[in-house]
C-alpha cells in the first residue's frame, strides 16, 4: 500500500479554481520497470500570503501499466510547478516515466526526501492526444455524465433535479452557456450528458488503479486517491445501470463530480486540461454544486483552456470565466480564448506592415469592431513577431453586457475597448494563457510593448491603440498606429515613425521624455492597473455559494465516529475569496487627448502634406 501522495500544501488556498489535467498514458522507471499512467491532473494553487499573485502547482496522476515490475517504487501523482509545459504532456497522452534511481532495492521503498516531481527522472510523451475540442466546422457535441457523490455520511450537496435545472432547464444553463459562448459551435445536449444520480462512495477503503492498489480516507484528505475512488465507484455505478454502451461509445466523455459541501478538498472546482483519450474529470465542491460559473470554468479547461489573467494575476481577467467571474451568469471567454478554441473568427489578421493600411472604415489604421454579443467575427489580430522576433501577440475587441452573452459582465468593464495578449493558437495541445493588457474607454489609448528592429519594419516595433469612439452596446472604432522609433529620428521619409501624429518630427536631440505619446500605459509590460471592483455587484466573487463555516450540530444520519465538531477543513477564510487590495479607482485614465500637444515643436522643415494619422 502506499502511503497517501502529499498534496498537503494544497490546503492552504481557499476554494478557487483549479485545473486538471488527465492522462491516460504509461510509464517507465529506469530501475523499476514499465508501467501504465493513467492520468495528470493539473493544480493551481492560490497562496493566501501573496495577495494576488497565484503560484501554479501542477499534478500528474499515473496509473502503471500491467508490466510494471515493482509496484512499491510507484507515486500515484506527480507534483510541481508547470509539469505540463515542462513535459510537454496533455490529458489522454501515453507517456514513459523514468524515475531516479532512488529505489532502496533491497525494501524497494523510496527515500522519502524528494518531492514525487524531484523522483522523477523524465517523461517522454510516446502518444500524444489530438482532443478534437476546438470547432473545425461541425457543431462540437460535449458528452459527459454527471454524478452526485455522497460518502463519510456527509449529505449529498444537490439532487438531480436542481441539476437538471443548472445543466439544461435554468433561464441560464450549463447548456446556453457553451451555446452563447461559443455562438452555437459547442452543444451540451441533455442526450449526451446524463445525470447519474447520487453514488453512494464508502469513507475510506482501498481503491486499484492500474495494477496499484491505493488506500483512500475522505474523511481526511481530497488527494488523488480519493478523487479516484469517487471517480471508481460511480463509473462503476454506472456500468451496472447499463451506462455502458454510452460509456464504451463516447470519446472524451466527461466525468463530472459533485461532491459533498465537507470533502477535505481546498478547492472549488478541478478541472482536466483538455480532454484527449476516452475520458477527463471534472470535480466541483458542494459549496459551489450549483454555480454555474464554477461548473463552466473547469469545463472550459476542458475545452483545453488556460486561465485568463491580467498582471501577476492569473485569474485576474474579470471579462472571462477563465479568469474570475464576478458574479453568476453567463461570462463568455475572452476572444483569444474564443481563438484558441475556434469559436471566434478574426476580423483581421495584421501584421506590422498591414497595421496602418486602411481598415474597414477606408481610413489608415481604422477598425470598427463590433460587440461580441453580436457577432463571431468579433477580433482584430496583431501579429508582429517573426522567427526571429519575439513580440506579444494582441487580439482587440469590443465587449458589452448582452442579452443573455456576457450578462455579468461587470459594469466598471461593460461597453470597453479589451485589448489581449495572447500567444496561443487554435490548436489543440496549445495552453497558452490569455492576459489582459488594457480595458479603454473613448479616447483611451493603449501602447504596446517596444521591440526596436529599425529600420527593418517586417516585425517588431509598437503598437498604439486609440479608440476613437464607441457606440455602446453596439461597436466600437479604434484607431491603430504601427511605430518603428519610439522618437522619430527619420526626418525624411514621409513617415510618422512614432505615430505622435506628426509625420517627421524629429526631436532635438537634447530632448528627454518621448513626450508626445507618453501615456499610463506606457509601462505595458508590467501588469497593468487592475480593474476597479467596486462598481461590482458584490465584493467578492460568489459569496452565496459559500458553505456556512458553522457546521450545524448536526444529528447526523452517522454515528459518533464523525469526526470532531472543531476545524472542519481549515477554519473557512472569512472571505471566499482572498480579495484584492481595496479598489483603486479606474485604472488611470489616457490622457483624454492622445494627441501631442504642441509643446513638442514640429520641426520646421516638416512638409507633410498628407493628414497625419491621429495617434
Ligand atoms: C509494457 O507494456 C507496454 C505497453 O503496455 C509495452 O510497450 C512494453 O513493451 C511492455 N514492457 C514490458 C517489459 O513488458
Ligand atoms: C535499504 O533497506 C535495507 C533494509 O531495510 C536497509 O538496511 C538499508 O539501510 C537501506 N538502504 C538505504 C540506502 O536506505
Ligand atoms: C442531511 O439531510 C437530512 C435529510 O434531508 C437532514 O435532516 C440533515 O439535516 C442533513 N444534514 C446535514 C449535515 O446537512
Ligand atoms: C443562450 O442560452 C439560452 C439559455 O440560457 C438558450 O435558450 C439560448 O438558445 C442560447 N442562445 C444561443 C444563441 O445559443
Ligand atoms: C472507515 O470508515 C468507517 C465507516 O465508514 C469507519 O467505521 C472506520 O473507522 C473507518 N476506518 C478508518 C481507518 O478510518
Ligand atoms: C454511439 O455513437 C454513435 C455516433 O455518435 C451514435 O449514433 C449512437 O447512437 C451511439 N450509441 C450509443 C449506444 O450511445
Ligand atoms: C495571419 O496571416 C499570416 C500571413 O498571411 C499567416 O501566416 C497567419 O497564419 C495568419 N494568422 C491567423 C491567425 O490567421
Ligand atoms: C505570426 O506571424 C508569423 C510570421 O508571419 C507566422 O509565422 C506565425 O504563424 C503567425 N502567428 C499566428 C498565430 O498567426
Ligand atoms: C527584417 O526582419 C525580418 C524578420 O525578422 C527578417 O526575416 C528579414 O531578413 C529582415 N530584413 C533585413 C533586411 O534585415
Ligand atoms: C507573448 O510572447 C511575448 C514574446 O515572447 C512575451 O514577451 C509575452 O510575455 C507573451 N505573453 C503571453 C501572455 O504569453
Ligand atoms: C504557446 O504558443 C506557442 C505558439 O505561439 C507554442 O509554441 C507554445 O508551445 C505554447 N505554449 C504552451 C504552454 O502551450
Ligand atoms: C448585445 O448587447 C447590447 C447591449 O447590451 C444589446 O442592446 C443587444 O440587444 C445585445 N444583443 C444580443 C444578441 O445579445
Ligand atoms: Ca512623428
Ligand atoms: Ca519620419
Amino acid at each position: 500500500m502506499k502511503p497517501q501522495p502529499t498534496v498537503a500544501n494544497m490546503h492552504l488556498s481557499t476554494p478557487f479554481f483549479l485545473t486538471a489535467l488527465l492522462a491516460f498514458t504509461s510509464v517507465v522507471k529506469a530501475e523499476i520497470g514499465i508501467a501504465e499512467v493513467m492520468s495528470a491532473l493539473y493544480v493551481d494553487h492560490h497562496d493566501l500570503q501573496c495577495d494576488s499573485t497565484h503560484l501554479g502547482k501542477e499534478f500528474i496522476y499515473l496509473s502503471p501499466s500491467d508490466n510494471i515490475t515493482d509496484t512499491t517504487a510507484w507515486s500515484q501523482v506527480v507534483e510541481g510547478p508547470d509539469l505540463s509545459t515542462k513535459y510537454n504532456i496533455r490529458t489522454g497522452d501515453r507517456i514513459k516515466v523514468t524515475y531516479k534511481s532512488t529505489t532502496n532495492s533491497t525494501t524497494g521503498s523510496r527515500r522519502l526526501l524528494l518531492t514525487p516531481d524531484e523522483e522523477l527522472e523524465s517523461i517522454e510523451v510516446l502518444e500524444a492526444v489530438v482532443p478534437h475540442e476546438i470547432f473545425t466546422g461541425t457543431q462540437i457535441q460535449v458528452k459527459s455524465i454527471i454524478y452526485i457523490i455522497r460518502t463519510c455520511g456527509w449529505n449529498e450537496s444537490t439532487s438531480v433535479a436542481q441539476l437538471q435545472n443548472l445543466y439544461f432547464e435554468g433561464a441560464h444553463s450549463i447548456s446556453g452557456y457553451h451555446a452563447n459562448c461559443s455562438y452555437g459551435k459547442v452543444a451540451y445536449d441533455p442526450l449526451n450528458n446524463p445525470i447519474f444520480g447520487i453514488v453512494d462512495v464508502p469513507c475510506n477503503g482501498t481503491v486499484s488503479n492500474g495494477i496499484l492498489t491505493y488506500a483512500f480516507d475522505a474523511s481526511k484528505n481530497c488527494g488523488s486517491a480519493e478523487q479516484f475512488a469517487w471517480r471508481t465507484y460511480a463509473e462503476n455505478a454506472a456500468r451496472e445501470a447499463g451506462y455502458g454502451p454510452f460509456m464504451n461509445n463516447a470519446t472524451r466523455r466527461r466525468i463530472i463530480h459533485i461532491l459533498p459541501k465537507e470533502v477535505k478538498c481546498p478547492w472549488a472546482g478541478l478541472g482536466s486540461v483538455g480532454c484527449g483519450g476516452t475520458t477527463c474529470t471534472v470535480y466541483i465542491k458542494g459549496a459551489y454544486a450549483l454555480s454555474l460559473t464554477v461548473n463552466m470554468h473547469e469545463l472550459g479547461h476542458t475545452q483545453g483552456l488556460s486561465h485568463a489573467g491580467r498582471g501577476y494575476d492569473e485569474y485576474g481577467d474579470y471579462s472571462d470565466v477563465m479568469g474570475t467571474a464576478a458574479s453568476e451568469g453567463y461570462l463568455c471567454m475572452n476572444v483569444g480564448n474564443q481563438y484558441r478554441v475556434g469559436w471566434n473568427k478574426l476580423l483581421a489578421n495584421l501584421s506590422t506592415v498591414t497595421t496602418n493600411n486602411p481598415g474597414n472604415t477606408g481610413v489608415d489604421g481604422r477598425w470598427v469592431i463590433p460587440a461580441t454579443n453580436l457577432t463571431d467575427t468579433n477580433a482584430l489580430f496583431l501579429n508582429y513577431s517573426s522567427s526571429t522576433v519575439r513580440f506579444p501577440n494582441m487580439f482587440i475587441s469590443f465587449r458589452t453586457r448582452g442579452l443573455l452573452y456576457d450578462d455579468v459582465m461587470p459594469t466598471n468593464l461593460m461597453d470597453q475597448v479589451f485589448v489581449h495578449q495572447f500567444n496561443g493558437t487554435a490548436t489543440e495541445r496549445d495552453y497558452n494563457r490569455t492576459l489582459l493588457v488594457a480595458t479603454l474607454v473613448t479616447n483611451g489609448v493603449y501602447t504596446s510593448p517596444f521591440v526596436d528592429t529599425y529600420p527593418n519594419t517586417s516585425a517588431g516595433g509598437g503598437v498604439k491603440i486609440r479608440v476613437v469612439s464607441i457606440t455602446p452596446g453596439v461597436s466600437a472604432t479604434v484607431q491603430l498606429c504601427h511605430f518603428t522609433q519610439l522618437k522619430e529620428t527619420n526626418c525624411k521619409d514621409g513617415i510618422d515613425n512614432d505615430c505622435d501624429g506628426i509625420i517627421d518630427n524629429c526631436a532635438p536631440p537634447a530632448s528627454l521624455a518621448p513626450a508626445g505619446y507618453s501615456s499610463p500605459q506606457l509601462r505595458s509590460p508590467s501588469p497593468p492597473p487592475r480593474p476597479p471592483p467596486s462598481p461590482l455587484p458584490s465584493p467578492s466573487p460568489r459569496p452565496p455559494l459559500r458553505s456556512p463555516p458553522s457546521p450545524p450540530p448536526s444529528p447526523s444520519p452517522r454515528p459518533p465516529s464523525k469526526s470532531p465538531p472543531s476545524p472542519k477543513l481549515k477554519s473557512p477564510p472569512p472571505n471566499p475569496t482572498p480579495r484584492r487590495p481595496p479598489p483603486s479607482p479606474r485604472p488611470p485614465k489616457p490622457s483624454p487627448s492622445p494627441r501631442p500637444s504642441p509643446v513638442r515643436k514640429p520641426p520646421p522643415k516638416s512638409t507633410a502634406t498628407s493628414s497625419p494619422p491621429p495617434l
